[in-house]
Order: C-alpha cells, then sequence, then structure tokens
C-alpha cells in the first residue's frame, strides 16, 4: 500500500460515516497524561450570571474521533506553521515580524472548537494560532507576513494586522488590550441584533489592565454582553516576569472586580481549555452574559522575532530574562504530545495514524511556504490603494 493509500484508510477509520462516533470521557484524558499529572486547575472565581433556564455543558463527552482528530491536526498546524516561519526567519528567507505563538497551541484549538463561523473572535499580536484555528488559511497568512501582494491584506499588514472577516476574524492586532475592546464592542452588535453568536477576545496576562479592558469588562458585564475573554497567561510580558507586576497569583480573580464569572484552567490541556470554553460559549448563546477564562501557558519563543532560537532545534534558549531550565519545564509539558497520547490511548488513532497525520501537515505547511515564495510583492505605484475610500461616501441616516 503506498503512503497516499494508507493515509486514506486512516482517514476512513478516524471518520466513519456510518459507524457512531467514539466519544471520550475527561477522566481518561487525566490519567493518559501520565507523568505529566496535570489535571486543570478549574474553578469559579466570580459572582456567575445564570444562563436563563438552559442548561449548561461542561463536559467532553460529546466530542466524536473526527473532531479530536480535528484539534489535534489543528494544534500541529499551529505548531509546524510557526516553525516554518522560524526557520525561513533563521535562513534569512522572511522579511516581517512575527510574535510566536508555539508552546500555547492548546488555547487557541481548545476555545475555537467550541465557536461556529459566524462566531468572532478578536485577536492579538501573538494570534497566528488563534487564526489558524478560527479556520484561517496557511497559504494567505503566509504570504501575508512576508508581505506579498496576494497575502490577506495585500501584503499591507503583516503578521499584526491579519484579518478574515468571512470566518469572523476580526483580526490581530498591535494594541495591547484593544482586542478586549474589539471583542466586547461585537458583542454589543451581537445582542442589538439579537443572533445567538458570541465574541471572544484573545489577550495576554499584558492585557488584563488599563481602560481597554476596564471599559470592555464593565460594559460587558452591565449589559450582559454574549463575550468571552480569554487570557493567555503565559507568564511574561515582554521581558517582564508576570510575578513581578502582579500581587495576585490567579488573573481571573479581577472578573469579580466586574461582576463576572472568571476561571482559571491549564492552558497546555487542550481539553481543559475547551471544556471551559464550552461552559462560557453556551452560557453567553443562552444570555448568561461574560466569562473570563485564563489559561495557565508559556511561550517557547522570544517575546518577537527569533533570538536565541536554531534552525531545527524547538524553543529560544540563553534568553537573560528566563532561564533555560523553566524553558525546559514548560517544553516538558508541550500540549501537543500531551494530547497525542491521549488520543492513541483512547484509540481515537494509532501511533502509525498520528505519523501519517504530522506527515500530512508537514506537506501543507511546506505548500504554503512554497505558495508564498511564489508569491508577488506588492506594486510601490499601488502604495494608496484600499487606503482611500473612492468618490463620495453617503451619510448615513440617523
Ligand atoms: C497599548 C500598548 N501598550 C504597550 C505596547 C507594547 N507591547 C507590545 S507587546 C507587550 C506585552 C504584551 O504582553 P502580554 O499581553 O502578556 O502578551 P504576550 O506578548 O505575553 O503574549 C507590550 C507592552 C503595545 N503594543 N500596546
Amino acid at each position: 500500500m503506498n503512503r497516499e493509500d494508507h493515509i486514506a484508510e486512516a482517514k476512513t477509520e478516524l471518520c466513519p460515516k456510518e459507524k457512531e462516533s467514539k466519544t471520550v470521557s475527561r477522566r481518561t484524558f487525566i490519567q493518559s497524561l501520565g507523568v505529566i499529572g496535570a489535571g486543570s486547575v478549574f474553578f469559579s472565581t466570580g459572582t456567575a450570571r445564570q444562563a436563563k433556564g438552559q442548561s449548561v455543558s461542561t463536559n467532553v463527552e460529546s466530542l466524536s474521533k473526527e473532531q479530536l482528530t480535528g484539534m489535534y491536526t489543528d494544534m500541529l498546524k499551529i505548531r509546524l506553521w510557526e516553525t516554518k516561519i522560524k526557520d525561513l526567519a533563521l535562513k534569512g528567507g522572511f522579511r516581517g515580524v512575527a510574535h510566536l505563538y508555539v508552546g500555547e497551541e492548546a488555547i487557541a484549538v481548545g476555545v475555537c472548537s467550541t465557536l461556529t463561523k459566524d462566531d468572532y473572535i478578536a485577536s492579538t499580536h501573538r494570534g497566528h494560532g488563534h487564526l489558524i484555528a478560527k479556520g484561517g488559511d496557511m497559504n494567505l497568512m503566509l504570504a501575508e507576513i512576508t508581505h506579498k501582494a496576494t497575502g490577506y491584506c495585500k501584503g499591507y499588514g503583516g503578521s499584526l494586522h491579519i484579518t478574515d472577516m468571512n470566518l469572523g476574524i476580526l483580526g490581530m492586532n498591535g494594541i495591547v488590550g484593544a482586542s478586549h475592546l474589539m471583542g466586547a464592542g461585537a458583542a454589543y452588535g451581537i445582542k442589538v441584533k439579537g443572533t445567538d453568536q458570541v465574541a471572544v477576545s484573545f489577550g495576554g496576562d499584558g492585557s488584563i489592565q488599563g481602560s481597554f479592558f476596564t471599559s470592555a469588562a464593565n460594559s460587558a458585564a452591565t449589559y450582559g454582553l454574549p463575550w468571552i475573554s480569554i487570557i493567555e497567561n503565559n507568564q511574561y510580558q515582554i521581558w517582564v516576569r508576570c510575578s513581578d507586576v502582579y500581587a495576585i497569583k490567579d488573573l481571573a480573580r479581577r472578573a469579580d472586580g466586574y461582576g463576572i464569572e472568571g476561571r482559571v484552567v491549564d492552558g497546555n490541556d487542550v481539553l481543559a481549555v475547551y471544556d471551559a470554553a464550552n461552559y462560557a460559549v453556551e452560557k453567553a448563546r443562552n444570555g448568561g452574559g461574560p466569562t473570563l477564562i485564563e489559561c495557565k501557558t508559556y511561550r517557547w519563543y522570544d517575546h518577537y522575532g527569533f533570538r536565541g532560537a536554531k534552525i531545527g532545534r524547538d524553543g529560544a534558549f540563553g534568553l537573560g530574562y528566563r532561564s533555560d531550565r523553566e524553558l525546559r519545564e514548560w517544553m516538558a509539558k508541550d500540549p501537543i504530545p500531551r494530547f497525542r497520547r491521549f488520543l492513541v490511548s483512547e484509540k481515537v488513532f494509532t501511533e502509525e495514524q498520528s505519523d501519517d497525520i504530522l506527515q500530512e501537515v508537514k506537506e501543507a505547511v511546506e505548500k504554503a511556504a512554497v505558495f508564498a515564495e511564489a508569491q508577488p510583492v506588492p506594486k510601490p505605484e499601488d502604495g494608496l490603494l484600499n487606503v482611500f475610500a473612492q468618490g463620495s461616501v453617503p451619510l448615513h441616516k440617523t
């Protein structure tokens, strides 16, 4: 049997059309974590609004083999796509900047797996993972971050501004905390329209301060908006350790002050993230208002760029503001092998089938790199296109 046949067969086995998909238990997942042990820290700190007479699901039992395999594949896509960016940059074939998300994949995938295409996400400067998890096109993303004319923003935006309104992606964003305002603003729009969509904003531990968060959180709580704020606590704000600038250990407790339910979750445990996000999304869809979820995690690379990184090696070592030992400890909690071990132990797929998925993702990432490389750069004379509205702008009646 050649490799293509093998992959096709593996896919058929993984996604049986006729048979009922196998579901898995959360307990088995925690057991499968083995020495990492990690059961998620998961508690409520806030004054929760209850969903109006609707039951709220807080379990992952309903996930099918197909969904679980999709989640694993998306985590690999993020890891390998960003690793490709790092390798391209170190080889000198990359024009642009990037804040890598590697190490934090379980958050984007756990959260976005609970959303539909119509739901909104507002992303950050470290947002490639959010976009891939929401269905963003890896070819167009790579073309954009290398400033090619056929990229998502025609090469004008680069990494920090990738947007796809067809997928509900309100955009990556270089202004720390602005994602919360955009997400809460979108949630306000949803409330006005009366649909059952939700809006999610991602933000780092550095985003949970200042007027941006204050305005967004306060409005969302006051108006009961369908807003979910995901705080990715990767322990650092640029080179500043979180514990040096916050007296509290769990940032989710800040949600209390706004009357929002706050939860803390192991951000390297994709099912724990899914579980918490699923609860928050169902609550929001059913009129239960906002939730803040703090996900504890770690970024493997430098704040931005590729200092301390090498081709063919994961992680950035030798950075002055953190120890290599700390990095190694977090790399041992890598969310991807943790999830793979669980999926193998649950017989969602075999080791061989997981190798095939890896190979497929590798090929897709290589294709994205070849695609981006072949794309033209924007023409200098087109510099002012798409900047100004053409012709007259009609006045809106109030
Ligand atoms: C309003 C604003 N203030 C300051 C900056 C500079 N800045 C860029 S990234 C960053 C730290 C962000 O840390 P965090 O929110 O924890 O996200 P992480 O980079 O760790 O994912 C800062 C202060 C900015 N971009 N926007």
